[in-house]
């Protein structure tokens, strides 16, 4: 099974979304492996964003990220890493579909509310920033008969 890195940003935290946007993930069948609230600071989020250093928008996105806590995720799931970037939209909520996270909740690109890790590879980087082996659980779901034929 697939894992995928998502973090709720500190304008999620702030606009109470967090309940919201983990039961998306709930609802929509995905696992949730890991989960803790922590708040980011210069360094990890260079970490993070490490191929968005030296963009223009990257003191920006480096202030914002760090402005508040975040909650982070491990979700498990078929295709997790695709279907949760699709399920957050389009990096530019104007560009977000209705019904997506970002289209649903957000209005401009550096408030956009929430990540996702954009391939596998992504997905093992950013986890192993966040959580350690031991903070990660495996377990079965009672309803995954329900959820995968
Ligand atoms: P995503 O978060 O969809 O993976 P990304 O990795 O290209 O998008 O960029 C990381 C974050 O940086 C993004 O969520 C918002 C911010 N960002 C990206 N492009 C931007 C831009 N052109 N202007 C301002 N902020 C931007
Ligand atoms: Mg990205």
């Amino acid at each position: 099974m697939e894992r995928t890195y998502v973090m709720i940003k500190p304008d999620g935290v702030q606009r109470n979304l967090v309940g919201e946007i983990i039961s998306r993930f709930e609802k929509k069948g995905f696992k949730i492996a890991g989960l803790k609230m922590l708040q980011l600071d210069r360094a990890m989020a260079e970490k993070h964003y490490k191929e968005h250093i030296g963009k223009p928008f990257f003191e920006a996105l480096a202030a914002y990220i760090t402005s508040g806590p975040v909650v982070a995720m491990v979700l498990e799931g078929k295709d997790v890493v695709s279907t949760a970037r699709a399920m957050n939209g389009a990096t530019n909520p104007a560009n977000s579909g209705a019904g997506t996270i970002r289209g649903d909740y957000a209005i401009e690109v550096g408030r956009n509310v929430i990540h996702g890790s954009d391939s596998v590879e992504s997905a093992a980087r950013e986890i192993g920033i966040y959580f350690t082996e031991k903070e990660l659980c495996e377990y079965q779901m009672v309803l995954d008969r329900w959820i995968y034929e």
